[in-house]
């Protein structure tokens, strides 16, 4: 038999590949419907990995196939190559971060192009070339000019080895970097941020777009983050102070509950309420109590097995409904950023105050009788067995009654419900303006500024009286300044601040000594808006094409990493609808449909240098061919799925490839053949696997497809061997769908055997052929022959046949002559297609 010779075969198509760019996309003359296929651009942080062959493996099946099924495909890379990474290389290795970052780009590019992806290559964008980042500039002013971007001072996520900020985002559950691992501080820093909390509502509200096309994992994850509370804002007057402290809850209902307030120490609320009126001791324990605090994570703050500690500020509030009067206490667990900083405990409906006021031996007072049965309600406890509230009180079991019930010692909101008492109480607060509904979210805004050196520069020129003047866009990109004499390493402020012919500018207005805002954007801005650049990533006039978007965008399929669940896509989500509002893009959602592909483990485990257990790809792709590595992703099981390497076999895939492309070697008709005169039995696997493949690669069920492909590899191979042979025309329609159906996966062997089978190429631009129906139903059907209901025979009949010709062929067998014998037929139960029963006179 020939040699499948992989090797040579990807050294055949590649340069033709290169020659004959079969994946350009016209975007102007082709009439065709149009699909956006969009795997996220990657990060060049060295060579391509196993999990990059992956994600590209499975986004090239999408692109391929929409391509075959006649659509104008676009399938576009970049490089998200500003960031940390390259900046730490270059400071370890004494590079400049561009030759770092262009020649990993060099070196991915080159290893995409091997791997035969079916990228559009005259459409490449870089994130940190001056031609893209000059528009991250342009929308940094365009949110700017909405008040979408501004400055303010606040505690942030500060990342001691990196020494930059983190968004909130960057920090992980335990509370270190994502970055660097670190244990992430608080430092009080004035930055740039993106009003994102503005659009917290639709952000949520929108999801709904998403349903069924995006995971609902990722959905969670988004709604989870977005955090949305509804409830009230309460006003308490303060005594010694003109302005009362508002509080958000969720549960204004059990406001005559209420038996202290906490406010968080590291609010500047905190720090006044302890200036003007506590006592010398306090101010002394407070201002220690507070740099514990800081030490601390958000996360550990938060968590509820923490012993519970805090400081009495001797000041108090007054209860707006009943005049009562509240010590004020600063505690660790209240957050300086979320509601108002301060919240209103009742200790005996939720846990965190509950155990709060037992370490401290303040007051529990339960205002919700959560025995009492509500409408709608199902009691967890038998009636006949039910305790007594008493039995129940938190102050003893040390068990707040978070639950149901109907409201007590609560004057007018006595015998309600929960939810008629916060209404009820929400209205009282109202006319007395104490109080109002309120809406909180867990999201914060989104902190920009970076204080490193390898990323968009802030547009912003700062006055020496403290304005603030953006850049005129027509002097945009502002250009980062070259590397040499500047010193990189992390030091707390921006690098780019030590650049004195750079920072040093006069002030727009009137000339006098101004300096440039030294910070750096967040990466995750470069990435928020790339799909849209990828339509005119030339374009030196403007961000990106409103009219190429609009025919374009949003994303028909969006394929990448659940790393992204959150961030990234938020981001993108966000500011598309800024967009939206600006009035650039005519649609609200970036990616109308998502893919999350799973991970590539070895033995179980994520790859790791410290594991020592990483995969080389270009090893793997040495060892077995592109098409082999490829051809196993997709054969892994579910694309959701992880794919653990060691279960896998790319040497199966090899020998699978090899005997498909050798069916070539074995088909002797000629391209010209009518397939109409081929074996049917072999016609119809072939038409069974045309009319299934379209589902099942839209359902993303690739694995099935090659099950599929394999067993119309079997079923070609028995016809030319031991069937009609090669030269039968349906052996050449099977082995032409084969290649069809391979070069969504193995585009080399693919290309290789369509050539051989008498085509130019390419094979990616031929469609997909449709099935003929009439291959498809059953030929015969398997009809019981029964006298007096015991089977005699069964028959292969015509599912059309009718009850006469049933009964009548069933009476011609020689097994039914027999047993009816000499005896009289009576009756004939004839169910055609499948059942025929003679009935006779005993
Ligand atoms: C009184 C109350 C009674 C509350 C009750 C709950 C149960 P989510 O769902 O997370 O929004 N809270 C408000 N601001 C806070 C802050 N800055 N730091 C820590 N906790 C804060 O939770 C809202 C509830 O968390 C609010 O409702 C408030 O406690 C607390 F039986 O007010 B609640």
């Amino acid at each position: 038999a020939e040699r499948y010779d992989f090797a040579s075969i990807q050294s055949k198509w590649q340069p033709r590949w290169e020659e004959l760019k079969p994946y350009r996309t016209d975007l102007e003359g082709d009439k065709r419907p149009r699909k956006y296929v969009l795997d996220m651009f990657p990060y060049p942080s060295g060579d391509l990995h196993m999990g990059h062959a992956e994600a590209y493996a499975l986004g090239d099946v999408i692109a391929r196939y929409w391509r075959q099924q006649g659509f104008n495909v676009l399938h576009p890379i970049g490089w998200d190559s500003f960031g940390l990474p390259a900046e730490n290389a270059a400071i370890k290795r004494g590079l400049d971060p561009r030759q770092w970052t262009y020649d990993n780009i060099e070196q991915q590019r080159t290893s995409m192009k091997r791997y035969a992806t079916s990228f559009d290559w005259d459409r490449v964008l870089h994130t940190s070339d001056p031609e893209y980042y000059k528009w991250n500039q342009w929308l940094f002013l365009k949110m700017y000019e909405k008040g979408l971007a501004y400055r303010k001072a606040s505690w942030v996520n500060w990342d001691p080895v990196d020494q930059t900020v983190l968004a909130n985002e960057q920090v992980l559950a335990d509370g270190t970097s994502e970055r660097s691992g670190a244990v992430v501080v608080k430092k009080k820093l004035t930055q740039w941020y993106f009003r994102i909390t503005d659009y917290a509502d639709r952000l949520l509200d929108d999801l709904k777009q998403l349903e069924g096309t995006w995971p609902s994992k990722v959905i969670a994850m988004q709604r989870n983050w977005i955090g949305r509370s509804v409830g009230a804002d309460v006003d308490f007057a303060i005594e010694g102070r003109s302005e009362p402290v508002t509080v958000f809850t969720t549960r204004p209902d059990t406001l005559y509950g209420a038996t202290f307030m906490v406010v968080a120490p590291d609010s500047d609320l905190a720090q006044e309420l302890v200036a003007n009126g506590s006592s010398e001791e306090v101010r002394e324990r407070f201002t220690t109590y507070l740099a514990d605090v800081q030490k601390s994570s958000e996360t550990e703050r938060q968590a509820t097995d923490r012993p519970k500690t805090g400081i009495f500020l001797e000041r108090y509030a007054i209860n707006p409904v009943n005049g009562e009067r509240l010590p004020i206490w600063a505690a660790d667990y209240v957050l300086a950023d979320y509601g108002h900083g301060a919240v209103m405990a009742v200790p005996a409906h939720d846990q965190r105050d509950l155990d709060f006021a037992r370490a401290f031996g303040l007051p529990v007072r339960v205002v919700v009788d959560t025995l009492a049965p509500v409408t709608g309600v199902i009691p967890v406890l038998d009636p006949d067995d039910l305790p007594e509230l008493e039995d129940l009180n938190p102050g003893t079991t040390g068990i707040a009654l978070a639950g149901e019930g109907r409201l007590i010692n609560s004057g007018p909101l006595d015998g309600l419900s929960k939810s008629n008492a916060i209404r009820k109480i929400i209205e009282i607060l109202e006319q007395a303006g104490t109080g109002r509904p309120a809406k909180n979210y867990r999201l914060r805004d989104w902190l920009i500024s970076r204080q490193r050196y390898w990323g968009t520069p802030i547009p912003i020129i700062h006055g020496s009286d403290g304005s603030e003047h953006p850049v005129p866009e027509e002097q945009l990109p502002v250009l980062l300044p070259p590397t040499e004499g500047l010193n990189l390493t992390p030091k707390g402020t921006s690098p780019l601040g030590g650049a004195e012919d750079w920072v040093n500018v006069p002030n727009p207005v009137d000339g006098s000594p101004a300096l440039r805002d030294a910070d750096t954007m967040d990466t995750f801005v470069d990435s928020s808006w790339y799909f849209l650049r990828f339509l005119s990533p030339q374009d030196d006039t403007k961000a990106f094409d409103p009219r190429e978007v609009d025919k374009w965008a949003p994303v028909d399929q969006y394929v990448g990493g659940v790393t992204h669940a959150i961030l990234h896509l938020l981001y993108a989500r966000f500011i598309t609808k800024v967009l939206f509002d600006l009035g650039y893009v005519s649609f609200t959602e970036p990616f109308s449909a998502l893919l999350n592909q799973g991970m590539v483990l070895m033995e179980g485990s994520a790859m790791s240098k410290s594991k020592g257990n990483i995969v080389k790809l270009s090893d793997q792709l040495d060892e077995h061919g592109v098409d082999a590595v490829r051809l196993t992703m997709a054969f892994a099981g579910p694309p959701e799925d992880d794919i653990d390497w060691a279960d896998v076999s790319p040497a199966g895939s090899a020998k699978f490839l090899a005997r498909a492309w050798r069916l070539v070697g074995d088909v002797t008709s000629a391209p010209t053949v009518n397939w109409r005169d081929g074996d049917r039995a072999l016609r119809r696997v072939t038409h069974r696997f045309l009319a299934e493949a379209p589902g099942l690669i839209e359902a993303f069920k690739f694995n099935v497809v090659v099950a599929r492909l394999m067993e119309l590899v079997n079923a070609a191979r028995k016809a030319i061997d031991s069937g009609p042979g090669g030269g039968d025309p349906a052996v050449r329609e099977a082995v032409e769908t084969v290649a069809l159906g391979l070069s969504l996966f193995a585009p080399y062997t693919a290309e290789d055997m369509w050539e051989r089978l008498g085509y130019e190429p390419s094979i990616a631009n031929y469609g997909w052929r449709g099935a003929d129906s009439s291959l498809l139903t059953e030929e015969t059907v398997t009809a019981v022959v029964q006298v007096d209901g015991k089977v005699r025979d069964r028959i292969e009949v015509s599912p059309k046949i009718d009850g006469a010709t049933l009964e009548a062929t069933a009476r011609e067998l020689a097994s039914v002559k027999r047993s009816i014998g000499d005896r009289e037929v009576v009756t004939v139960v004839a169910r055609a297609p499948r059942l025929v029963n003679f009935v006779t006179k005993p």
